[in-house]
Protein backbone atom coordinates (compact mmCIF):
# COMPACT_ATOMS: atom_id res chain seq x y z
CA UNK A 1 0.00 0.00 0.00
CA UNK A 2 1.53 2.94 -1.05
CA UNK A 3 2.02 5.59 2.12
CA UNK A 4 0.13 6.89 3.74
CA UNK A 5 -3.71 6.23 2.16
CA UNK A 6 -6.31 7.33 4.44
CA UNK A 7 -9.89 5.57 3.45
CA UNK A 8 -13.27 7.55 4.01
CA UNK A 9 -16.27 5.71 4.28
CA UNK A 10 -19.82 7.70 4.14
CA UNK A 11 -22.21 6.22 6.04
CA UNK A 12 -25.75 6.74 6.89
CA UNK A 13 -27.70 3.97 9.24
CA UNK A 14 -25.33 1.02 7.55
CA UNK A 15 -25.01 -0.44 11.29
CA UNK A 16 -25.45 -4.26 9.93
CA UNK A 17 -23.24 -3.79 6.33
CA UNK A 18 -20.14 -1.69 8.43
CA UNK A 19 -19.05 -4.41 10.62
CA UNK A 20 -18.14 -6.39 7.99
CA UNK A 21 -16.77 -4.05 5.50
CA UNK A 22 -14.29 -2.58 7.48
CA UNK A 23 -13.28 -6.30 9.02
CA UNK A 24 -12.57 -6.61 5.26
CA UNK A 25 -10.79 -3.80 5.26
CA UNK A 26 -8.39 -4.69 8.11
CA UNK A 27 -4.72 -5.56 7.07
CA UNK A 28 -4.45 -3.38 4.30
CA UNK A 29 -2.58 -0.97 6.00
CA UNK A 30 -4.38 2.29 5.93
CA UNK A 31 -3.05 5.08 7.48
CA UNK A 32 -5.88 6.47 8.66
CA UNK A 33 -9.72 4.97 8.01
CA UNK A 34 -12.82 7.13 8.87
CA UNK A 35 -16.35 6.50 8.94
CA UNK A 36 -18.37 9.80 8.06
CA UNK A 37 -21.11 9.03 10.36
CA UNK A 38 -23.86 10.96 8.55
CA UNK A 39 -26.95 11.49 10.81
CA UNK A 40 -27.43 7.75 11.55
CA UNK A 41 -30.57 6.92 14.12
CA UNK A 42 -28.80 2.99 14.43
CA UNK A 43 -25.62 1.77 15.63
CA UNK A 44 -23.17 2.90 12.93
CA UNK A 45 -21.07 4.84 15.09
CA UNK A 46 -20.53 2.00 17.71
CA UNK A 47 -19.98 -0.51 15.19
CA UNK A 48 -17.47 1.83 13.22
CA UNK A 49 -15.42 2.20 16.58
CA UNK A 50 -15.38 -1.19 17.31
CA UNK A 51 -14.12 -1.85 14.02
CA UNK A 52 -11.39 0.49 14.51
CA UNK A 53 -12.30 3.50 12.59
CA UNK A 54 -12.43 7.14 13.21
CA UNK A 55 -15.62 8.40 13.45
CA UNK A 56 -16.22 11.44 12.33
CA UNK A 57 -19.68 12.99 13.41
CA UNK A 58 -21.72 14.63 10.77
CA UNK A 59 -25.15 15.50 11.44
CA UNK A 60 -26.65 17.36 8.47
CA UNK A 61 -27.63 14.81 5.51
CA UNK A 62 -26.10 14.28 1.98
CA UNK A 63 -23.31 11.89 0.80
CA UNK A 64 -21.49 14.94 -0.25
CA UNK A 65 -21.57 16.52 3.26
CA UNK A 66 -20.67 13.42 4.42
CA UNK A 67 -17.22 13.14 2.44
CA UNK A 68 -16.30 17.03 3.02
CA UNK A 69 -16.34 16.23 7.04
CA UNK A 70 -14.64 13.07 6.17
CA UNK A 71 -11.86 15.64 4.02
CA UNK A 72 -12.07 18.00 7.23
CA UNK A 73 -10.92 15.18 9.61
CA UNK A 74 -7.61 13.76 7.69
CA UNK A 75 -4.17 13.73 9.33
CA UNK A 76 -1.65 16.18 7.32
CA UNK A 77 0.33 13.52 6.28
CA UNK A 78 -2.02 11.97 4.46
CA UNK A 79 -0.86 11.89 0.55
CA UNK A 80 -3.99 9.65 -0.83
CA UNK A 81 -7.47 9.64 -0.45
CA UNK A 82 -10.22 7.01 -0.75
CA UNK A 83 -13.74 6.70 -0.79
CA UNK A 84 -15.70 3.87 -0.56
CA UNK A 85 -19.36 3.29 0.10
CA UNK A 86 -20.06 1.81 3.70
CA UNK A 87 -22.59 -1.01 2.51
CA UNK A 88 -20.29 -3.37 1.03
CA UNK A 89 -20.87 -2.52 -2.29
CA UNK A 90 -17.47 -1.77 -3.23
CA UNK A 91 -15.10 -4.87 -2.52
CA UNK A 92 -12.47 -3.58 -0.28
CA UNK A 93 -9.55 -6.33 -1.79
CA UNK A 94 -9.31 -3.75 -5.26
CA UNK A 95 -8.45 -1.08 -2.95
CA UNK A 96 -4.72 -1.86 -4.46
CA UNK A 97 -5.60 -1.67 -7.48
CA UNK A 98 -7.22 1.30 -6.98
CA UNK A 99 -4.19 2.83 -6.05
CA UNK A 100 -1.49 1.44 -8.20
CA UNK A 101 -1.61 4.27 -10.99
CA UNK A 102 -1.20 7.03 -7.90
CA UNK A 103 1.38 4.94 -6.51
CA UNK A 104 3.32 4.71 -10.17
CA UNK A 105 2.93 8.41 -10.22
CA UNK A 106 0.58 7.96 -13.39
CA UNK A 107 -2.44 9.35 -12.07
CA UNK A 108 -4.01 12.35 -9.86
CA UNK A 109 -7.54 10.52 -9.65
CA UNK A 110 -8.57 6.96 -10.05
CA UNK A 111 -12.20 6.04 -10.76
CA UNK A 112 -13.52 2.04 -9.87
CA UNK A 113 -15.84 1.51 -12.89
CA UNK A 114 -18.72 -0.37 -12.08
CA UNK A 115 -19.14 -0.63 -16.25
CA UNK A 116 -15.35 -1.78 -16.48
CA UNK A 117 -15.80 -4.37 -13.83
CA UNK A 118 -19.24 -6.06 -14.24
CA UNK A 119 -20.67 -6.68 -11.34
CA UNK A 120 -23.13 -9.26 -9.29
CA UNK A 121 -26.24 -9.43 -10.99
CA UNK A 122 -28.68 -6.34 -9.70
CA UNK A 123 -25.74 -4.78 -7.70
CA UNK A 124 -26.59 -1.70 -10.27
CA UNK A 125 -30.34 -0.94 -11.16
CA UNK A 126 -31.79 -0.63 -14.38
CA UNK A 127 -32.15 2.98 -13.44
CA UNK A 128 -28.59 3.64 -12.66
CA UNK A 129 -26.94 2.01 -15.02
CA UNK A 130 -28.83 4.05 -17.67
CA UNK A 131 -28.58 7.34 -15.73
CA UNK A 132 -24.92 6.61 -15.93
CA UNK A 133 -24.69 5.48 -19.39
CA UNK A 134 -26.61 8.68 -19.78
CA UNK A 135 -24.31 11.06 -17.27
CA UNK A 136 -21.22 9.70 -19.26
CA UNK A 137 -22.63 10.57 -22.57
CA UNK A 138 -23.02 13.72 -21.54
CA UNK A 139 -19.88 14.45 -19.95
CA UNK A 140 -18.46 13.34 -23.40
CA UNK A 141 -20.38 15.13 -25.50
CA UNK A 142 -20.40 18.86 -23.19
CA UNK A 143 -16.80 18.72 -22.17
CA UNK A 144 -14.91 15.52 -24.02
CA UNK A 145 -14.45 13.31 -20.86
CA UNK A 146 -14.18 10.66 -21.12
CA UNK A 147 -15.17 7.77 -18.55
CA UNK A 148 -17.94 4.66 -18.01
CA UNK A 149 -18.98 5.69 -14.81
CA UNK A 150 -19.33 7.68 -11.33
CA UNK A 151 -18.55 5.24 -9.46
CA UNK A 152 -17.80 6.16 -5.47
CA UNK A 153 -15.02 3.85 -5.05
CA UNK A 154 -12.31 6.56 -6.18
CA UNK A 155 -9.19 7.43 -4.48
CA UNK A 156 -7.32 10.90 -5.47
CA UNK A 157 -3.94 12.71 -4.40
CA UNK A 158 -4.61 14.66 -1.47
CA UNK A 159 -3.15 17.87 -3.24
CA UNK A 160 -5.45 17.50 -5.60
CA UNK A 161 -8.05 16.91 -3.69
CA UNK A 162 -7.42 20.23 -1.76
CA UNK A 163 -6.90 22.32 -5.34
CA UNK A 164 -10.34 21.25 -6.63
CA UNK A 165 -12.87 22.79 -4.43
CA UNK A 166 -15.21 20.03 -3.98
CA UNK A 167 -18.75 22.17 -2.81
CA UNK A 168 -21.19 19.53 -3.70
CA UNK A 169 -23.42 18.56 -0.40
CA UNK A 170 -25.00 15.31 -1.95
CA UNK A 171 -25.58 13.39 -4.90
CA UNK A 172 -23.68 15.04 -7.61
CA UNK A 173 -20.45 15.05 -5.37
CA UNK A 174 -19.21 12.38 -7.99
CA UNK A 175 -19.77 14.30 -11.35
CA UNK A 176 -18.85 17.63 -9.69
CA UNK A 177 -15.02 15.92 -8.62
CA UNK A 178 -14.90 14.63 -12.25
CA UNK A 179 -15.64 17.74 -13.65
CA UNK A 180 -13.63 19.77 -11.61
CA UNK A 181 -10.43 17.23 -12.23
CA UNK A 182 -11.19 17.75 -16.12
CA UNK A 183 -11.06 21.60 -15.33
CA UNK A 184 -8.17 21.46 -13.47
CA UNK A 185 -5.85 18.89 -16.00
CA UNK A 186 -5.85 15.88 -13.86
CA UNK A 187 -4.84 12.81 -14.88
CA UNK A 188 -7.81 11.15 -14.11
CA UNK A 189 -7.33 7.05 -14.43
CA UNK A 190 -10.65 4.23 -14.52
CA UNK A 191 -10.05 0.63 -13.15
CA UNK A 192 -12.12 -2.01 -13.30
CA UNK A 193 -14.09 -2.64 -10.27
CA UNK A 194 -16.54 -5.07 -9.24
CA UNK A 195 -19.78 -4.06 -7.64
CA UNK A 196 -21.52 -5.92 -5.19
CA UNK A 197 -25.18 -5.87 -3.34
CA UNK A 198 -25.35 -3.94 -0.82
CA UNK A 199 -24.58 -6.07 1.83
CA UNK A 200 -27.99 -5.36 4.46
CA UNK A 201 -29.62 -2.65 5.37
CA UNK A 202 -31.59 -0.41 3.44
CA UNK A 203 -30.92 1.26 0.20
CA UNK A 204 -31.25 5.46 0.22
CA UNK A 205 -30.60 6.00 -3.38
CA UNK A 206 -31.00 3.72 -6.01
CA UNK A 207 -33.51 1.10 -4.48
CA UNK A 208 -36.16 3.81 -4.83
CA UNK A 209 -37.61 6.35 -7.24
CA UNK A 210 -37.38 8.85 -4.89
CA UNK A 211 -34.08 8.47 -4.30
CA UNK A 212 -33.13 7.32 -8.24
CA UNK A 213 -34.82 10.47 -9.07
CA UNK A 214 -33.32 13.24 -6.93
CA UNK A 215 -29.95 11.32 -7.82
CA UNK A 216 -29.91 11.04 -11.30
CA UNK A 217 -31.65 15.11 -11.33
CA UNK A 218 -28.66 16.62 -8.89
CA UNK A 219 -26.84 15.21 -11.46
CA UNK A 220 -27.66 16.50 -14.77
CA UNK A 221 -28.20 19.45 -13.23
CA UNK A 222 -24.47 19.57 -12.11
CA UNK A 223 -23.59 18.90 -15.67
CA UNK A 224 -25.33 21.37 -17.22
CA UNK A 225 -24.97 24.15 -14.58
CA UNK A 226 -20.81 23.28 -14.92
CA UNK A 227 -21.62 23.53 -18.61
CA UNK A 228 -23.35 26.78 -18.32
CA UNK A 229 -20.98 28.87 -16.18
CA UNK A 230 -18.67 27.71 -19.02
CA UNK A 231 -16.44 25.39 -18.07
N1 LIG B 1 -28.08 8.56 0.11
C1 LIG B 1 -27.30 8.91 1.08
N2 LIG B 1 -26.28 8.12 1.36
C2 LIG B 1 -25.48 8.49 2.33
C3 LIG B 1 -25.73 9.67 3.06
N3 LIG B 1 -24.75 9.78 3.93
C4 LIG B 1 -23.97 8.75 3.76
N4 LIG B 1 -24.41 7.92 2.80
C5 LIG B 1 -23.76 6.67 2.35
O1 LIG B 1 -23.50 6.71 0.96
C6 LIG B 1 -23.46 5.38 0.43
C7 LIG B 1 -24.38 5.26 -0.78
O2 LIG B 1 -25.74 5.16 -0.41
P1 LIG B 1 -26.65 3.88 -0.82
O3 LIG B 1 -27.90 3.93 -0.02
O4 LIG B 1 -25.84 2.64 -0.75
O5 LIG B 1 -26.99 4.21 -2.32
P2 LIG B 1 -26.91 3.22 -3.56
O6 LIG B 1 -25.57 2.57 -3.59
O7 LIG B 1 -27.32 3.99 -4.77
O8 LIG B 1 -28.07 2.19 -3.29
P3 LIG B 1 -28.03 0.65 -2.81
O9 LIG B 1 -28.71 -0.09 -3.87
O10 LIG B 1 -28.77 0.63 -1.55
O11 LIG B 1 -26.62 0.24 -2.57
C8 LIG B 1 -23.80 4.45 1.58
O12 LIG B 1 -22.60 4.03 2.15
C9 LIG B 1 -24.56 5.39 2.52
O13 LIG B 1 -24.55 4.93 3.85
C10 LIG B 1 -26.84 10.47 2.78
O14 LIG B 1 -27.13 11.49 3.39
N5 LIG B 1 -27.60 10.05 1.78
MG1 LIG C 1 -24.99 1.32 -2.18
Amino acid sequence: MPAPVALILPARDEEESLGPTLAELAGLGLAQLIVANNGSRDRTGEVARAGGAQVVEEPAGGYGQACLAGIAALRPEIAIVAFMDADGSDDPSELPELLAPIARGEADLVIGSRERGGGEPGSLAPAQRCGNRLATTLLRLLFGVRCTDLGPFRAIRRDALDRLGMRDRNYGWTVEMQVRAHQQGLRVFEVPARYRRRRAGRSKVSGSLRGSVAAGGKILWTIFRYRLAGA
